[in-house]
């Protein structure tokens, strides 16, 4: 099939859809839209394809999900030719694979790196948005797909002195291109979620020494890493068709594993031991998928969380250390849990120190220390691990204005509000692929990206076959979507952590459960219903098909 592609260069005036982001998901939408025919132009503000892959390059870096299921399926060219070269593939290996999918189905004539999407307006008068990039251009789209990505926006933390420190401060989400090398320097990382988790045992092989200053112990299940076989391989790949679609359209979070079906507490004591320890010898995130009612029973949940932390105090020699690394303030898996190698181990290291700031906090950093507890902890480099403004801070960072001029700030300022996670009422004709209110960052994101980017092309050809020009959530189909996604959260443990999940983690920012629980396979379901039935819940508006745009109150 020719593909329609926009002229390579400057930008032209007028195009179907803008794609922001060009990570997984604006790579496939880019596809998807060519299929179509639709001209399209993607801005990206890093250098290169990859998103959080192409910022996140800190050592240990790698997929908490095994890579012949974190892959794209929708070519089974791709997929059946693709080698993953281990079970959990590192981050520059996942680069290579993005920068393979770029060249592959030469999608980079239409991304524009290195320009960041600053504003987008809609206007009522032509349902055509205004895009206003870094570059100073302005451009009009019909659509913009918001590919931002769930975890992109890496979050400075706010820690007196910061800006004072002598030595050099890398934060792992923004880590530089170069390799850096810690080799005798006297290292500092603050924060203990994945990347902390999966970055110190590695600098703890280079720093003469490392100091981990731990605000929340955070449970860790032992990834089992190790290169995969050319079996291994071809047995995926024998049966990908079973495994995509029971990832697709029957798994709760897009991964290929066993649904339980029984709790934890339908087992004696020595049998649930030996599931668990089955489990943690296999490794990885299924190790919360032992029992159904982990995330929604504290007694059960109790049983996984005592296992882990019996676990910790088994690796780690020095008592005290063990204790102060076995998490106790919320239930197991409600923080996203951690896949680590060795992270636990790297404590009985002498050169690898542990600071607890829960109970003596970082005062400042100064020139040439981290001060806690009024100690100063000489270093040389600082490596801030302390995350991101998950899933709306770089939604956050464009300023969207829709109908009547509001923007989306101003309508989610006491927690985003949106109908599927695929839109939000008063926005017409923008779509987010993971957006808030959808699986997203409980699942496998790249099944849930391919199902949003397939929903939302579909609905594209829809409106074209229509006649319609654009398309916008009802207000009251988005309230009850929010309703439900808060009815489920709530009926679980999650919302017993200070997660990420919850806003919690940026000082200021509305402590809302953002993703949608109810699981990837139902949530597939509704989202097919809801087209299947002409789009319910959405109004939209067309030349041959009017139907009331402003229907939404
Ligand atoms: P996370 O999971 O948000 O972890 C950030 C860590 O940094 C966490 O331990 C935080 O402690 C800590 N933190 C954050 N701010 C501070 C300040 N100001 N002082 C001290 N400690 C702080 O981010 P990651 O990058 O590790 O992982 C994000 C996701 O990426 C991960 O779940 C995977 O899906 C991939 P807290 O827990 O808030 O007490």
């Amino acid at each position: 099939m020719p593909v329609p592609q926009s002229a390579p260069g400057k930008a032209s005036a007028s195009y179907d859809v803008v794609v922001v982001g060009a990570g997984f998901a604006g790579m496939y939408m880019l596809h998807r839209l060519r299929g179509l025919g639709m001209t399209a132009r993607v801005y990206e503000q890093g250098s290169g394809v990859g998103g959080t892959w192409y910022w996140n390059r800190y050592p240990g870096a790698r997929c908490d999900i095994e890579s012949m299921q974190y892959s794209y399926s929708f070519s089974d060219e791709l997929q059946q030719e693709w080698d993953w070269s281990e079970r959990y593939a590192p981050q520059p290996e996942i680069l290579k694979y993005a920068n393979h999918v770029a060249d592959r189905f030469n999608l980079r004539s239409d991304i524009q790196f290195d320009t960041r999407v600053e504003r987008a307006q809609f206007d009522e008068e032509s349902h055509r948005w205004k895009i206003v990039t870094s570059d100073g251009d302005t451009v009009t789209a019909q659509y913009v797909v918001l590919a931002t990505g769930c975890l992109s926006n890496a979050r400075m933390p706010e820690i007196k002195g910061l800006d004072r420190f002598k030595g050099k401060v890398y934060h792992t989400g923004h880590w530089p291109h170069e390799a850096v090398d810690f080799t005798g320097q006297r290292v500092a990382v603050i924060g203990t979620g994945s990347s902390g988790i999966q970055s110190v045992p590695v600098i703890a092989e280079q720093a003469s020494h490392l100091t981990v200053f731990q605000r929340t112990a955070n449970f860790s299940i032992p990834a089992r890493n190790a290169a995969l076989s050319e079996e291994e391989r071809q047995w995926f790949r024998a049966k990908y068709a079973d495994i995509r679609y029971f990832a697709r359209e029957v798994s709760r979070n897009g991964i290929y594993t066993e649904i339980p079906d029984r709790g934890a507490l339908d087992d004696r004591d020595n049998e649930r031991r030996a599931r668990y320890e089955a489990r943690w010898s296999s490794g990885g995130l299924t190790f919360m998928s032992v029992y159904n009612d982990l995330a929604l029973d504290k007694a059960a949940n109790d049983t996984a969380a005592t296992f882990v932390r019996e676990k910790i105090a088994e690796i780690v020699k020095d008592p005290a250390t063990a204790k102060l690394l076995q998490p106790n303030s919320h239930p197991i898996g409600t923080k996203r849990i951690c896949v680590d190698t060795d992270y636990f181990a790297a404590f009985n290291r002498p050169n690898v120190t542990l600071v607890d700031i829960k109970s003596n906090p970082i005062e400042e950093i100064t020139a040439q220390a981290v001060r806690a507890g009024g100690k100063d902890y000489e270093v040389d480099a600082l490596v801030l691990a302390t995350g991101f403004d998950a899933m709306t801070g770089s939604v956050a960072k464009i300023d969207i204005s829709g109908r009547d001029g509001l923007t989306l700030n101003q309508k989610w300022a006491e927690g985003p509000k949106t109908y599927l996670g695929l839109m939000s009422a008063g926005f017409p004709n923008l779509f987010i692929v993971t957006g808030p209110g959808s699986p997203s960052v409980l699942s496998n994101v790249i099944v849930s990206i391919e199902q949003h980017v397939d929903w939302i092309a579909d609905c594209l050809s829809h409106m074209r076959a229509q006649g319609c020009e654009a398309m916008e959530a009802s207000k009251d189909a988005e309230d009850k979507w929010v309703a439900h996604v808060n009815e489920l959260a709530y009926a679980t443990l999650y919302p017993q952590a200070n997660s990420w999940y919850m806003g919690a983690n940026v000082p200021g920012k509305p402590r809302i459960f953002m993703p949608y629980i109810g699981g990837v396979g139902p949530y597939r379901k509704i989202c097919d219903e809801v087209a299947a039935k002409g789009y319910e819940g959405f109004a939209m508006t067309g030349a041959e098909q009017p139907r009331k745009l402003a229907a939404s109150s």
